[in-house]
């Protein structure tokens, strides 16, 4: 390491300084303002401590050390006050950064991360695991140095929603397993998960009103495996806070009045015939029903609504509403209009894959756009009135879309979608009659009827869930596919070590 480099400002830098210098343009996604300052360098020593200057600070705080500890193998004890060197936390940002966003300071004897909340600080926190090296995110002790580059960043997110779905419905995903995918999209600033928890092939979660849908509905997956696949409810706030702690908020899906089959093999007074529906262990959507004209179905509904709700700390409920194929339309209508009062009477807020939103003029209610084309009038309608609306365009973001005829893993009704596809379009100028103002933010859904293992998640989700984090995240002005990709190709060697199976596109160039 004794090359010479010439870094952002002009001023010649050595070795370590020079390579810490590099990280400063591999951020991913990449920040509002950041201003280099070659003649600084941070190095992290044994003696740092984590202050707080924030009591709210705790949570991002303790996030960074449970990452830094290990690699380090520093104690890093987190301090009560700001004491001397290390990483410090401090409140009252400038009010530009608002709600999500932090100022972070690289200075010689200490990294100072102000933010106006605990979201802008676990932001400001997956900015410096980035600034560090790649092996600062090894799970057994690695040598130093612990290098940050000299600089001030400014930061900031483009939409307040940066979501990513997994659907543990298809095929089932342990606690370990789920908790792994929330570490992974922390780190890329995602701040909502998203969890599809019922579908024709399962029930997810324990509704303790309704035990069968679980003992029953929860008993296989598609490929007919068997076993206990759901979460207790105690397993459930579980995976919430270990959401929480990496300042992620879930939101919870039951999808219906289609996608049903587990409930109507679990129940039989929930078929209008009254009679149990066979469990399903394949592919096909869209040929279960819930019983519109049945009283019994709205009980089921605010039993589940209830319960869920009751262990869901976040605003949102998703109610799916999705394909519903095997409901005539003036049924779908009939049910949404039983239904999203019911959301509502336990204190949430219904978000829904866009077909629901045609049945309301709420505009508090948020659709998820998931279609291939760019015109939907009933989406647009609902902005035009108010409504926010989250994109997740299946033909763009959907991570469960092979990249290439090649690929293994995935679906490709939508088409194939390799990473420039899935970056190259701009959120808040995609549909029709919906402009920046009205789009709430980006999710990039896991569907997962092929995808079985961690290694499936991660070889969909990398390097594309980085993508969505980065079109929620950044600039529509930073928004350049020749800049992104050296960028995105950075994280390669991050990814290695913390043993993420990513696909390594030939689009991208991986350092
Ligand atoms: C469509 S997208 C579905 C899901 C499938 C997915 C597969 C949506 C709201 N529904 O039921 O799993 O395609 O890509």
């Amino acid at each position: 390491l004794t090359a010479l480099v010439l870094a952002g400002s002009g001023v010649l830098v050595t070795g370590q300084a020079a390579e810490a210098a590099t990280t400063l343009q591999e951020l991913v996604p990449q920040p509002v303002q950041t201003t280099p300052r070659a003649d600084i360098t941070f190095a992290l020593t044994a003696e740092a401590k984590i202050q707080l200057g924030a009591a709210t600070a705790r949570k991002p705080a303790e996030h960074l050390a449970s990452i830094l500890r290990p690699s380090t193998g520093f104690q890093l004890p987190i301090t009560d006050g700001v004491t001397g060197d290390g990483i410090v936390l401090l409140n009252n940002a400038d009010p530009k950064v608002g709600q999500e966003g932090y100022q972070l300071d690289v200075t010689p004897k200490q990294v100072i991360i102000r933010a106006n909340t605990p979201a802008g600080h676990f932001n400001g926190v997956s900015t410096l695991r980035q600034l560090l090296p790649p092996k600062s995110e090894a799970k057994t002790k690695q040598p130093g140095p612990w290098t940050v580059p000299g600089a001030s960043i400014l930061d900031y997110p483009r939409y307040q929603h940066r979501g990513a779905m997994l659907d543990v419905s298809r095929h089932f995903f342990t606690p370990d397993q789920v908790k792994r995918y929330i570490d992974q999209i922390a780190a890329f600033k995602i701040n909502y998960f998203h969890l599809h928890l019922s579908d024709d092939q399962g029930w997810r979660l324990e509704i303790t009103s309704w035990p069968e849908l679980t003992k029953i509905g929860g008993s296989t997956e598609v490929g007919g495996r068997k076993g206990n696949l759901f979460y207790t409810q105690a397993q459930y706030k579980d995976l919430v806070a270990y959401a929480a702690n990496r300042g992620i908020t879930v939101i919870p899906e039951f999808d219906m009045p289609g996608h049903t089959n587990a409930a109507q093999a679990s129940y039989a007074e929930l078929n209008c015939d009254n009679k149990k529906r066979p469990l399903y262990t394949g592919t096909d959507v869209g040929f279960s029903s819930l019983c519109i004209s049945k009283e019994i179905t709205y009980k089921f509904v605010e039993d589940v609504v209830r319960e869920v709700s009751a262990i869901t700390p976040g605003p949102y409920f998703h109610i799916g509403g999705d394909e519903a194929l095997s409901t005539p339309d003036a049924d779908y209508v009939k049910f949404m209009n039983r239904v999203l009062p019911i959301v509502k009477k336990y204190g949430k807020t219904t978000t829904g894959w866009h077909e629901f939103i045609k049945t309301t003029k709420d505009t508090t209610l948020v659709p998820q756009f998931w279609g291939t084309t760019t015109s939907d009038a009933n989406v647009a309608a609902a902005a035009q009135r108010g409504n926010k609306i989250l994109m997740s365009p299946a033909n763009r973001i959907y991570l469960d879309m092979k990249y290439n005829k090649n690929t293994k893993l995935g679906l490709n009704w939508a088409g194939y979608v390799e990473v420039k596809d899935a970056y190259s379009w701009n959120p808040g100028a995609y549909l029709n009659g919906v402009t920046e103002a009205s789009i709430r933010g980006v999710e990039a859904p896991l569907w997962t009827e092929t995808i079985k293992t961690s290694s499936d998640i991660e070889q969909m989700a990398f390097p594309r869930l980085p993508v969505a984090a980065e079109l929620g995240w950044s600039t529509a002005a930073n928004h350049n596919w020749d800049r992104f990709a050296p960028r995105l190709g950075a994280q390669g060697p991050r990814w290695k070590i913390q043993g993420i199976n990513y696909y390594a596109s030939t689009q991208v160039p991986w350092k």
